[in-house]
């Protein structure tokens, strides 16, 4: 027999795995809008990609328990910020802060935190730009705010970020601390590169900005 109180709980769970699903989905949908109008403004993509995941419930429980807070709904409610995370890959260092601007304006949407581990890098090395953000969602009875946590970085900190995550999960590698060493030394190569991309879309479209420019005294109207 399994006790009410257990499957009562379940369902609770259940259900706020439910709402936070719900609230990616908002937010998900708020920067396929902005991809979409940036796109057509620029002619290009800012956002190459949007990954999302509900935090399971053994690493809900894990958190929980390591910042010792209850393990209840309502304390997951109150204590945990990342329970919703949506992954935002840009191409370009100054598309993220667009989009995160961007987002940040718009009048639904509280930022409760930001964190900026790309002007303040990790000791390891890792970049990255985090918000947290309030979103009302709009459910059968009612409506509520919903906590999302956002991480915006480039398609190159993201692949740093996967290596290094690998990493962690196999915390008893030989050489470990050699191969933080040398991952740490790609991450500057690699914000280094970030960089260096940027300036040379940016003489690019300067390129092109003056090309259009001659074509008009050429041809005006
Ligand atoms: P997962 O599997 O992505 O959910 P905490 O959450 O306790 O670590 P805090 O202050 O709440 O600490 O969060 P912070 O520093 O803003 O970072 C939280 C998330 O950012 C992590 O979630 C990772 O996704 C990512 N992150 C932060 N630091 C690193 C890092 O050094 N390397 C990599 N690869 N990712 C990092 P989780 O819950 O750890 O993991």
């Amino acid at each position: 027999e399994i006790p009410e109180s257990f499957l009562n709980e379940a369902r609770q769970f259940r259900e706020l795995n439910m709402r936070y699903t719900c609230a990616i989905r908002e937010v998900k949908t708020k920067l396929e809008v902005l991809n979409d109008d940036l796109a057509i403004r620029n002619q290009r993509n800012p956002i190459q990609m949007i990954k999302s995941r509900v935090k399971k419930p053994e690493s809900i429980i894990e958190k929980l328990h390591r910042r010792g807070f209850p393990i209840s709904v309502k304390s997951v409610r109150e204590n945990l910020y990342d329970v919703a995370g949506i992954r935002v890959i840009c191409s370009f260092v100054d598309d993220i802060y667009t989009v995160a601007e961007m987002l940040a304006r718009q009048d639904d949407i509280n930022v409760l935190m930001v964190k900026d581990y790309i002007r303040c890098p990790k000791v390891n090395g890792y970049r990255s730009y985090h918000m947290i953000i309030e979103v009302p969602v709009f459910f059968s009875d009612r409506k509520e705010n919903m906590r999302v946590e956002v991480q915006i970085r480039t398609i190159a900190m993201d692949f740093w970020a996967s290596l290094d995550h690998q990493m962690k999960y196999k915390k008893d590698v030989e050489d470990a601390s050699e191969i933080s060493e040398e991952l740490k030394e790609c991450a500057e190569v690699i914000a280094q590169t970030d960089l260096k991309m940027l300036s040379l879309r940016r003489k690019i479209e300067d390129r092109e900005s003056k090309e259009n420019l001659l074509q008009f005294d050429k041809d005006p109207m």
